[in-house]
């Protein structure tokens, strides 16, 4: 029999029935400034180097920000519980500090988003280096408000511990290994990356990140909560440090939280697409989870009511 082929129209159609026909797949959009290095972190969560088939392009230091040639979405398969689940990792490809006055970030976020045809992400991972900006913090509040999970991710932690073995020893040596040299310093690391940690919890207590949260929360229980204490553990439980090569995003002490991050996206956040209801209101992470999933029932309501 003569396999017929799909008009674009069709392929349009079969595209925006993708939700409903196959459920088990999480959209999380990479956001951040070119060069943070998203790609490489689409990489290692999903155990490939640059130099793998299918891996996503990653930029050389002298290389300017091309994207013509970039593919846009990664996806890769995992079994929880015994289903099936895509997680389709979307490059936003460095738009973010890109002067473009014709489209703010969050416009072109939103655009990405259209046009893949998501309902709504499940979640943002917004990549950084050194400081998150006041535009990225702007732009993960209107994202939490839409009940949308953030990871405030900071890459490139190896550079932060050897800049700090350098000025705790006055001296780094290639020549030995950053393991090495970071469990001869352990205390004193572990004390820059605590400091460092509360840094980015004030700066994201500043902007207000999740303040809809925590009211939604006390709005919605009589007991009362030490707000300030909910939210910072809120806070804290967003933020993650890491290292984005494949060979370091596992280890513990080079990639602080790679494994956290990687075990809450194929595990948690999977667990909670897959209608898992056993989630307590009073784990700050877990609350996080419960949102996506209510939103996630909602959007298909919307989409049952749109078939009839
Ligand atoms: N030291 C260090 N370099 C990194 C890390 N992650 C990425 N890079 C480098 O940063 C540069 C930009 O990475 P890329 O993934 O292309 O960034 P993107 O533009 O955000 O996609 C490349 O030279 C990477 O090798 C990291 O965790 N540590
Ligand atoms: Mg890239």
């Amino acid at each position: 029999m003569e396999k017929t082929k799909l008009t674009y129209e069709e392929e349009q159609v079969i595209k925006n029935l993708d939700p409903i026909i196959f459920p088990n797949c999480l959209n999380i959009a990479v956001v951040g400034k070119t060069g943070v290095g998203k790609s490489s972190f689409i990489n290692a969560i999903r155990n490939l180097t640059c130099k793998d088939q299918n891996a996503a392009d990653v930029k050389s230091g002298s290389e300017s920000c091309d994207h013509k040639e970039e593919r846009s979405e990664f996806s890769y398969r995992i079994t929880n519980s015994n289903v099936e689940i895509e997680i389709n990792l979307i490059d936003t490809m460095g738009h973010m500090g890109n002067i473009n006055p014709q489209c703010d970030n969050f416009s072109f976020i939103e655009s990405v988003k259209n046009a893949l045809k998501i309902v709504e992400f499940d979640a943002i991972i917004f990549i950084y280096e050194g400081r998150l900006t006041s535009e990225e913090l702007s732009i993960a509040k209107r994202y939490v408000e839409k009940n949308v999970l953030i990871f405030f991710v900071m890459n490139k932690m190896n550079n932060f511990l050897i800049d700090n073995i350098r000025q705790i020893t006055g001296n780094y040596s290639y020549n030995r290994s950053l393991n090495d040299q970071y469990n001869e310093n352990k205390k004193e690391l572990n004390q820059c990356v605590e400091k460092e940690m509360d840094a980015v919890i004030n700066l994201i207590d500043r902007n207000m990140v999740f303040n809809c949260i925590v009211e939604s929360i006390q709005a919605s229980t009589s007991l009362i909560l030490n707000s300030d204490d909910y939210k910072k553990k809120i806070i804290k439980n967003s933020i993650y440090f890491i290292t984005s090569t494949k060979e370091d995003f596992l280890n513990e002490c080079i990639s602080k939280d790679g494994f956290r991050l990687k075990t809450e996206i194929e595990q948690y956040l999977v667990h909670a697409k897959l209608n898992n209801f056993n989630i307590d209101l009073f784990d700050p992470f877990s609350e996080r989870l419960i949102r996506i999933k209510k939103k996630y029932l909602i959007s298909n309501l919307f989409k049952d009511t749109k078939k009839i």
